[in-house]
């Protein structure tokens, strides 16, 4: 029981994915290749990746290949489980560019529609048909086909443009388990089973689902409607996915049970490549390196690369390692990397005194209480066992201690019910992890100092055996305040492979999102055997396809629009503002106003999305020209491009993108005290418009948009202006100065972030 509150308290739901250490000599290496260097006489790149390796492995025998993978859309070259020596050996053959060894991966662990503003009438989700034609597919751990949230109603027919045909479940291709919601799924374990040959056991051929994970991404970005879903009567009501007519494509690399999790580049690569052919148009990826690694070596920023020349979008996580700066993952230029932000909705309970008093706290108990008018108890720091268990048929009375110890306490004494006075950070972990204390073991209520007086003097002032009160529960409260806030944990920018764009992008809900889960795993942690269909997940891996769901409500509504477009769209447009009207508050830095890189541009609103009358568009020369400015090598730049060659006659850092990172020297060095960015807007608006400029001041420094008005004409025309940041004679050492620039024509207002900081930025 005890260890059940550390691990809920102490650890937000990050499931951490082990690596597998393993005494064989061979490794999995990802390699690789100049396809412009193939002989004619191949007829494939696979014929050649076979003989390359055939010259250089002990046992040249072709018909027992080493080759566990080949790609062919996002990169190419294979995947081959190698000793040290035949890796040497490659090193030296044609054709050869670089090899990554293969990395282990970690995982980022229904009001939220309402809460982003989907109405069925008007906005997004009719513009889009519910993202009907849009295909989103997830790299994930499975999913549990049976679950409700898969089902098919009202869906038309799947779009013609897919190309995916495998339904793998149970050791078989079985068409039986996917339908018109669930087109496709795969999984991808090769990599997994070479690197760890002893892995047999927990590896099944099945896209099913045995983390629980997947089940909930998936549900989160596309999910059907679902009348009456709650968890254990919280949060009751219609789960939906944001793009709840979407389909899904799951591509399965997460394995192992729940608590234990594992997953590798050269399956997500697979995946990835898998996911290109069968022509998704959306990736939702909640899962990242276990450490930085540089663009090049990124498996995930390897494959998205790829991706986005296709045209799909891509939305990825931040990241759970926060509130720490420079902790994000996946901020690679051309991925969505979407942060954490809370909801406005909070579980309450009530405890009735017997003169009628009603207080208002919080609790998670999932158990149905019905006893009333019980005897209540002040038992001070409820620190005897002994002295609980002598009042176990009464509701007990807590003072501020250590809560952790108090609520194992109760627990041991069999209490009926308790009610805690706690004043920790104003509960501000229920509102950053609703599933503490979630469990069915004793009724229990968490009430502030102040209510806590009150019960203390109203027990004081009646006889023991006078003293009763009532306790209810399971009071789901919307329109909580302030809300929504950047979540504790959301990994926090500036990104470490790219610095030069600020990330993270946007940030979407991700406190205790109720979405599916499989029947057959229980729901609380650790282990106990309780099931339910839907459980709530915290961490950006649920903010992750929330934008992922966005995404393909705007692919389906604006068909003609670049991933680049998208992300534009749903960072120009998103709120800074929290339904208190002040600026968004960072919950775990007490409470200050959240920085953009915590925040982003935003919080995502879909709706205003749909219609964001200018979009920073960037193509793929100007992701190159980025790489060259990065100094990246013109071999380093093939392994993410693809092409053998990179044009780097212009190198840039400064991206056509819609927010602004500016470095500057610290200390009283008069250089660098001005910088220039160039950015060119589309207008996607109807017809002629003219947008004029403002700026939220950045303190200390002086920034300007030069023009400050553009004139448009027709719809698609593209502008440009410069924006000018002067710095100041002296900056501090790692300061984060912050404003935004907003051009507005009257109808649209389009926002962009401008972050100022120091070069050696370091907090
Ligand atoms: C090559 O490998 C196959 C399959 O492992 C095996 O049947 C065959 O005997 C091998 N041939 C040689 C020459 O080693
Ligand atoms: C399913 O079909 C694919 C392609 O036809 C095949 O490669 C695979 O072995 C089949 N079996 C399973 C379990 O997926
Ligand atoms: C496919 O799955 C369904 C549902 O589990 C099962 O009834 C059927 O026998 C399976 N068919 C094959 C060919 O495995
Ligand atoms: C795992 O499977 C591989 C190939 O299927 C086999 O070579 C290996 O012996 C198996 N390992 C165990 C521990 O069963
Ligand atoms: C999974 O499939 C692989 C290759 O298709 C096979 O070697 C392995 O034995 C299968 N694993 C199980 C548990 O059936
Ligand atoms: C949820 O439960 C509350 C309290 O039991 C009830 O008042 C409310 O109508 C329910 N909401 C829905 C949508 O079922
Ligand atoms: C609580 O009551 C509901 C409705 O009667 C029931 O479905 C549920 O199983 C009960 N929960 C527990 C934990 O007993
Ligand atoms: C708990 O209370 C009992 C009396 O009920 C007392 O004997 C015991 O010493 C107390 N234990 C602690 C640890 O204070
Ligand atoms: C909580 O109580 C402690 C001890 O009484 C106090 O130091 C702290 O400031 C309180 N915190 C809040 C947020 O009220
Ligand atoms: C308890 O009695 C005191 C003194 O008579 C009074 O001030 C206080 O309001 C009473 N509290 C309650 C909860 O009745
Ligand atoms: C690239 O190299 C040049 C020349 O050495 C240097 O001035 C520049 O700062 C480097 N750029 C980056 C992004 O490191
Ligand atoms: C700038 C950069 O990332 N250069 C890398 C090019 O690739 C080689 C081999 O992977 C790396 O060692 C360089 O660091």
């Amino acid at each position: 029981m005890a260890s059940n509150i550390c691990v809920n308290l102490l650890f937000p739901c990050i499931t951490i994915l082990h690596l597998i250490f393993t005494l064989a000599r061979s490794e999995n290496y990802i390699i690789h290749m100049d396809l412009s260097a193939m002989p004619k006489v191949f007829s494939n790149q696979h014929s050649w990746y076979e003989s390359t390796l055939s010259k250089v492995t002990a046992n040249n025998n072709l018909t027992s290949s080493k080759i566990i993978y080949t790609y062919t859309n996002v990169m190419n070259g294979f995947c081959a489980n190698l000793s040290p020596k035949e890796h040497e050996a490659l090193k030296t053959s044609p054709g050869y560019i670089s090899s990554i060894p293969d990395l282990p991966l970690k995982l980022h662990t229904t009001h939220s529609p309402q809460f982003l503003g989907l109405n069925p009438f008007e906005g997004a989700w009719p513009a889009s048909k519910f993202g009907q034609d849009v295909i989103i597919g997830l790299i994930d751990s499975g999913v549990w086909p049976e679950s409700e949230s898969f089902n098919d109603n009202g869906m038309t027919k799947i779009p013609s443009k897919w190309k995916g045909k495998l339904c793998q479940f149970e050791n078989s291709n079985n068409s039986s388990f996917c339908n018109k919601k669930l087109i496709g799924a795969r999984f991808f374990n090769k990599g997994l089973s070479a690197k760890n040959s002893n892995i047999n056991t927990t590896i099944v051929n099945t896209t099913r689902d045995t983390n629980g994970h997947g089940t909930h991404t998936s549900t989160t970005a596309a999910g059907n409607q679902v009348d009456g879903a709650s968890f254990f009567g919280y949060a009751n009501g219609t789960a939906r996915g944001i793009a709840t007519l979407s389909r899904v494509s799951m591509y399965k690399i997460v394995w192992g049970q729940n608590e234990d999790p594992i997953a590798i580049s050269s399956d997500i690569m697979a995946a990835i490549d898998a996911a290109i052919s069968d022509g998704v148009d959306v990736l939702s990826i909640s899962l990242g390196p276990t450490f930085d690694l540089p663009l090049n070596e990124d498996p995930i920023a390897i494959a998205s690369f790829a991706a986005m020349e296709k045209g799909i979008f891509v939305s990825c996580s931040a990241g759970n390692d926060g509130p720490d700066f420079k902790t994000l993952r996946n901020g690679t230029p051309w991925l969505t990397t979407v942060a954490a932000g809370t909801m406005d909705r909070e579980f309450h309970a009530t405890l009735t005194l017997g003169n009628g008093v009603s207080l208002t706290g919080w609790s998670n108990y999932l158990g149905n209480f019905s006893a009333s008018n019980l005897p209540i108890v002040f038992m001070g720091l409820c620190d005897n066992v002994t002295e609980l268990i002598k009042v176990k048929n009464n509701i007990v009375v807590c003072d501020d201690g250590d809560i952790i110890e108090q609520y194992s306490y109760v627990y041991q004494a069999n209490v009926v019910g308790a009610v805690f006075i706690s004043n920790i950070s104003n509960f501000d972990f229920f509102r950053k992890e609703e599933y503490s204390f979630q469990d069915l073991s004793y009724a229990n209520i968490f009430i502030s100092p102040i209510d806590g007086e009150i019960t203390k003097s109203y027990i004081k002032n009646n006889s023991m055996s006078a003293s009763i009160a009532n306790m209810s529960f399971k009071l789901s409260i919307f329109g909580t305040k302030p809300a929504p806030g950047v979540y504790s944990s959301s990994s926090r920018g500036p990104s470490n492979s790219c610095p030069y764009v600020l990330k993270p992008d946007i940030t979407a809900p991700d406190t205790s999102i109720l979405a599916a889960w499989p029947t057959k795993l229980p729901v609380l942690d650790p282990v106990t055997e309780v099931f339910n269909k839907f459980k709530f997940l915290t961490g950006t891996s649920t903010s992750c396809p929330h934008v992922a769901g966005v995404g393909a409500l705007l692919k389906g509504a604006r068909v003609d629009w670049s991933p680049a477009a998208i992300r534009s769209a749903i960072m120009t447009t998103s709120n800074i503002y929290d339904n208190t009207k002040e600026h968004i508050k960072d919950i775990e830095k007490g409470n200050e106003v959240a920085t953009p890189l915590a925040l982003g541009a935003g919080y995502v609103d879909p709706n205003r999305a749909l219609d964001p009358g200018l979009v920073y568009d960037v193509g793929v020369q100007d992701y190159v020209n980025l790489l060259c400015a990065l100094n990246f090598t013109q071999k380093n730049i093939t392994t993410i491009t693809r092409s053998s060659f990179n044009d780097c006659s212009k190198p840039s850092l400064d991206l056509n993108y819609p927010s602004f990172i500016a470095f500057f020297n610290a200390g009283n060095s008069s250089s660098r005290a001005i910088q220039e960015f160039h950015r060119t807007v589309t207008n996607v608006g109807e017809g002629q418009a003219i947008y004029v400029a403002s700026i939220m001041p950045v303190e200390g420094y002086r920034v300007s948009a030069i023009p400050n008005k553009l004139m448009f004409n027709k719809k698609n025309e593209m502008l440009s202006y410069k924006l000018r940041i002067e710095g100041p004679r002296m900056t501090q050492n790692n300061e984060v100065a912050f404003g935004y620039i907003t051009w507005q024509d009257g109808k649209h207002v389009v926002r962009s972030p401008i972050v100022v900081t120091t070069t050696n930025f370091n907090l």
